[in-house]
């Protein structure tokens, strides 16, 4: 596979940009090779600059569910950017999204549209503080909520329930308002609730976690999430930006949360997140209430008609869901039955991921003690073979509509040749 164009682009990127990158971890770091610079993507399929094609399981980090240059999509933006980019005034275009987000999540009685996840998850903590009048929030280890200040926090060293900064620019002051537990541990849950409950504004959860590999949640815990948050006056946040519109997680839980923050999906591959929930706790957010968070692209009328084209597909199309989880089954039985070394294959609707552990993973710590050497190796040989697959082990892979039989046979070709690679 040539790579030279790629190459060449990414030392020049490297002068203007860290690592060349505006998002870490599209740099391959953690594969010990330089990424494909793309030209352009259509369906199922991505072309880097080289003239490579890739069958696509990134999809953007999980927007392009309907897979790439959705001809809908294409078509309403084509029309939209006519009449002008962005106007930072109201529009009937976020009340048409909003009514559609609301047909996937009732709960989201009052929702704010911002323009990325981080923003989601840094507003809807600020609104949990602001409205409970607490400071400390509970996330959990492994769990990916953005890059704002309060949740790049790791678990405080030995029995110390307040957090430490896991970047440097991150304040002590600021880490030690974020308690982070491991994930699927509800001992943990309900001890640090014992301890100072009436301090936690919050907790922030992936229901279905997927910046660690794809861990799913164990029996009761979101049910204990639930519980101890209502008995000590807390709220619930789901953190919905990458299993949204995905899996239908309050269905499937039977779990209602206070507040939700969705992403990628929600803007159909442009800028756009929101949160949202009960119309008593977001009327405090601003202009109604003193809880403050603005934007200037928030809303923006691109945006909006990528997720509006969007979501009405998912809408309109019989099964949608049903349909691609089943897909996802399919080519992940196909991996399965390939496989020379021990493989764990979590799966939540159209997200999934390829552990090569023997055991199954339920927290970061059994993330992390997965084979990393045979997973590069793996990701490598898949590359070279035309699969386009995240970067690292810590991360969700994602069906898309568009993938085809064709597509699943060529990529199960393909990981039956790199398992071979792994002897
Ligand atoms: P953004 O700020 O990247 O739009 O969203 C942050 C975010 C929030 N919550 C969840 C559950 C997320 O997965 C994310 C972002 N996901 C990563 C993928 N692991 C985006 C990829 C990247 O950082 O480049």
């Amino acid at each position: 596979m040539n790579l030279e164009k790629s190459a060449a682009a990414f030392e020049l990127a490297k002068k203007f940009m860290p690592g060349g990158v505006n998002s870490p971890v599209r740099s391959y770091s953690n594969v010990d090779c330089n990424p494909p610079f793309i030209s352009h993507a259509k369906g199922s399929k991505i072309f880097d600059i080289d003239g490579n094609a890739y069958i696509d399981f990134v999809g953007s980090w999980g927007p392009m569910i309907l897979g790439h240059a959705n001809e809908k999509v294409v078509a309403a933006l084509k029309k939209a950017v006519e009449r002008g980019t962005s106007y930072g005034a109201p529009t009937e275009l976020e009340t048409k999204l909003a009514q559609l987000v609301q047909k996937f999540y009732p709960a989201m009685e009052v929702m704010r549209m911002v323009n990325s996840g981080t923003e989601s998850t840094m507003s809807a903590l600020r609104v949990a503080r602001g409205f409970t009048r607490r400071e400390k929030i509970v996330k959990f280890i492994g769990c990916y909520h953005g890059h704002s200040d309060s949740l790049l926090v790791n678990a405080g060293s030995g029995a110390a329930t307040f957090g430490e900064p896991s970047s440097p620019g991150v304040t002590v002051g600021t880490a030690k308002d974020t308690i982070a537990l491991p994930y699927n541990d509800i001992d943990a849950v309900e001890k640090i609730f014992a301890e100072c409950g009436e301090q936690i504004a919050a907790v922030i959860v992936e229901p279905v976690a997927g910046n660690m590999g794809l861990v799913l949640p164990e029996e009761k815990f979101l049910q204990t999430l639930r519980n101890v948050t209502k008995k000590f006056g807390a709220l619930l946040i789901f953190d919905e930006v990458m299993s949204g519109f995905r899996i239908n997680v309050q269905k499937k839980f039977q779990i209602t949360p206070d507040l939700i923050c969705l992403g990628k999906i929600i803007g159909g591959g442009l800028p756009c997140a929101a949160y949202g929930g009960k119309a008593e706790i977001m009327r405090n957010v601003s202009p109604d209430g003193k809880i403050y968070q603005a934007g200037t692209l928030s809303g923006n009328p691109l945006a909006m008609t990528a997720g509006i084209e969007t979501l009405q597909i998912l809408i309109d199309t019989p099964n949608f869901t049903e349909n691609l989880t089943a897909k996802t089954a399919k080519l992940l039985d196909g991996i399965k039955k390939v496989a020379s070394v021990p493989i764990q294959t979590p799966q939540a609707g159209s997200m999934f991921s390829i552990f090569f552990s023997d055991k199954k993973v339920t927290n970061y710590d059994e993330s992390a003690a997965a084979n990393q050497l045979q997973f590069k190796k793996w990701f490598i040989a898949m590359l070279r073979q035309g699969i386009y697959l995240a970067p690292s082990q810590f991360e969700t892979l994602f069906l898309s509509a568009a993938h085809t039989d064709e597509d699943f046979e060529k990529t199960v070709d393909a990981a039956k040749n790199a398992f071979k690679e792994l002897d």
